[in-house]
């Protein structure tokens, strides 16, 4: 395969933070799957707007309020065209993937009943567990799950074997923010379709690495946060084919969900409105289309070749150190390294690269059943995103040894 080109230093000059000390020492950020930094044009976008054209939109005639609509449903058709969505309004905004989980459970809770069944992946993050957990409790339907392999991949027999005319949803992440596995979801939506299930895809870690297409999936749910690809906090999206999403009620009531509101009866607004009560982050959603007009002009083709090579450069250079074990060895992987060193906690190895300026996450990730599958409390995880580099991995592999040498 031809290498593209990446150009980190000119890239790394974008992100302010970059720049800073942690504990006296130049910061490492590999805790990217938690959430990436911000580069300075999405920082701009979000000034601009407060310095220039701040107001609620929808709402008012006035010129802010029509400047600030349009800047917001750019931002929506930008979306749309970057997950190749057939129209805008299957996009809908949220406050990221744990509100548009939860808005779609919500929604299934008049649709299923006792019997029915929910499948869902045994490497999930705890928002795709526990929202079906509780739509199962008001329903009555049970919750299965696909099992996962020591190397952190799904057995996909076993799914297969467990879809029946009783699935009716299955949820499963595109790629594991623990372990870094990029799941077959072509092979499971198709195979739930067959037997008449629905799908939610949790795109949440797989969206900043891969340019997912709604259509060509034929997903029928896909969730996104914002801040995992370089855009801010507090905003992401649900999408949802129109089918489905004009079946579900809506998840939230208030000003401009509605069509006509009168004591005695409400008629609610199409979509998208009819999911987006309330004032929306409207600087935020609009940065999110900034951020990704960022990353589409460095490529996602380029993002994922360089991400790779940073996952295969850390993964053999950790490999080295004794005692360590990565946990998820999937063939198809994001780049994400879990791991511990035999008889030391993670938090303990966190702690010390945390001292040498090396952030990583430490602990379960919010995913505690993989944690329990492995018979561990948790792991560090060192997560990379296409401004690290190789020198960095360099810092936290010294670091990690460095750990060792002082814990064992
Ligand atoms: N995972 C991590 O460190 P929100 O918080 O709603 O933006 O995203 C939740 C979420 C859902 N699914 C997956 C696969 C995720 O990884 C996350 C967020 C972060 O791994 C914070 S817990």
């Amino acid at each position: 395969m031809k290498t593209l080109q990446l150009n980190t230093e000119k890239i790394r000059k974008d992100f302010p933070i970059l720049n800073r000390k942690a504990n006296g020492k130049p910061l490492v950020y590999f805790d990217n799957a938690a959430t990436s930094q911000t580069p300075q044009q999405v920082i701009d976008t979000i000034a601009h707007y407060y310095q220039n054209y701040n107001a609620n939109i929808h709402r008012g005639v006035h010129f802010l309020s029509q400047e600030a609509t349009d800047a917001y449903e750019q931002a929506r058709i930008k979306i749309q065209k970057h997950f190749n969505i057939k129209v805008p309004h299957e996009v809908i905004f949220t406050s990221g993937t744990t509100h548009a989980i939860n808005l779609v459970a919500h929604g299934f809770s008049s649709f299923l009943k006792e019997g029915d069944e929910i499948l869902v992946s045994a490497m999930e993050h705890h928002s795709n567990i526990v929202p079906w957990q509780m739509l199962c409790e008001r329903t009555g339907a049970t919750l299965k799950v696909i099992p996962m392999d020591q190397n952190g991949e799904l057995v996909m027999k076993d799914y297969h074997a467990l879809l029946s005319k009783d699935a009716k949803l299955v949820f499963c992440n595109h790629v594991s923010n623990a372990l870094g596995t990029i799941n077959p979801i072509k092979e499971i939506i198709d195979a739930a379709h067959a037997v008449g299930a629905r799908v939610l895809v949790d795109g949440a870690q797989a969206a900043p690495h891969i340019k997912a297409d709604m259509q060509a999936l034929d997903v029928d749910f896909y969730t996104v946060s914002a801040h995992k690809m370089c855009g801010p906090t507090g905003v992401g999206i649900l999408y949802g084919k129109s089918e489905w999403l004009n079946k579900l009620p809506p998840y939230q009531g208030g000003g401009e969900m509605i069509a006509e509101v009168t004591f005695e009866k409400t008629t609610y607004a199409d979509l998208p409105h009819k999911f987006e009560a309330g004032t929306p982050n409207i600087a935020g959603g609009i940065a999110f289309g900034a951020a990704l007009d960022y990353m589409n002009a460095i490529g996602f083709d380029t993002i994922a070749q360089y991400e790779d090579e940073l996952l295969q450069y850390a993964t053999n250079k950790l490999k080295k150190i004794e005692g360590l074990k990565i946990y998820g060895e999937a063939s198809k992987k994001a780049a994400v390294v879990s791991f511990n060193i035999q008889g030391i906690h993670p938090y303990d190895i966190g702690t010390i690269l945390d001292k040498l300026g090396i952030a990583v996450r430490t602990g379960h990730h919010c995913a505690q059943p993989i944690m329990d599958f492995y018979g561990i409390p948790g792991t560090v995880r060192a997560s990379f995103s296409f401004y690290n580099t190789k020198e960095e991995i360099d810092t936290l592999v010294e670091g990690v040894q460095r750990a060792r040498n002082m814990l064992v």
